[in-house]
């Protein structure tokens, strides 16, 4: 029906959606902000967090940055350009959780549950792991739940504005 907001309002409406950007390979800030400026549907970028890194093999220190969007991509496309951006950064990938000249994650998207074999909304570690939750915080603390930033694995830095 013209004008019923519920009719109208369909599977193409941007959804508030954030990204987690990490990079411990090479120049971690030149990453990082050539992957915002990839993103299409910025919205907000919280500061930058020094972290040490949570997993994997002996590794440097991480750069990590949440970014929020209000995107009309459906999740797999918005992987794909995750995926693409990576590429952009020569990100290889030798070995789960090491090194990385960047790593774009989706964590969570207004509305979005999903676990398929290529992409789980929300992210499936999201809330163990202080390097998202506290830039996440920054730009929306109705989605963070304080116990689990107090309980979460890590440490990390606040630097400063992205
Ligand atoms: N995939 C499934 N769901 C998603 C999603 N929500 N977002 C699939 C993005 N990708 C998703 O990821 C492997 C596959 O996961 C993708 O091809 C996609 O189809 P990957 O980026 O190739 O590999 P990865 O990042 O090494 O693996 P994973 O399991 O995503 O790692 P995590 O859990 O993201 O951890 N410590 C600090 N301090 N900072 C970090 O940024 N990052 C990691 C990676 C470990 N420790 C860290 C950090
Ligand atoms: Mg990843």
């Amino acid at each position: 029906m013209p004008g019923d907001s519920a009719a109208t309002a369909g599977v193409d409406s941007p959804r508030r959606a954030f990204l987690c950007l990490g990079s411990n390979m090479g120049d971690r800030r030149a990453h990082l902000r050539q992957a915002i400026d990839m993103l299409p549907d910025v919205v907000a970028v919280s500061p930058i967090y020094e972290t040490d890194p949570v997993g994997g093999p002996d590794q440097g220190r991480f750069l990590n940055q949440v970014v929020e969007l209000s995107t009309a991509l459906t999740p797999q496309n918005l992987l794909g350009l995750c995926h693409r951006i990576e590429a952009n950064a020569e990100r290889v990938r030798e070995e789960r959780w090491g090194p990385r000249t960047l790593d774009v994650d989706i964590i969570w998207i207004d509305g979005v549950e999903m676990d398929t074999e290529r992409l789980t909304i929300p992210h499936p570690r999201w809330k163990q792991r202080r390097f998202v939750l506290a830039p996440l915080r920054d730009l929306a603390p109705d989605v963070v739940d304080e116990d689990d930033l107090r309980l979460a694995e890590g440490t990390v830095q606040r630097l400063g504005p992205g």
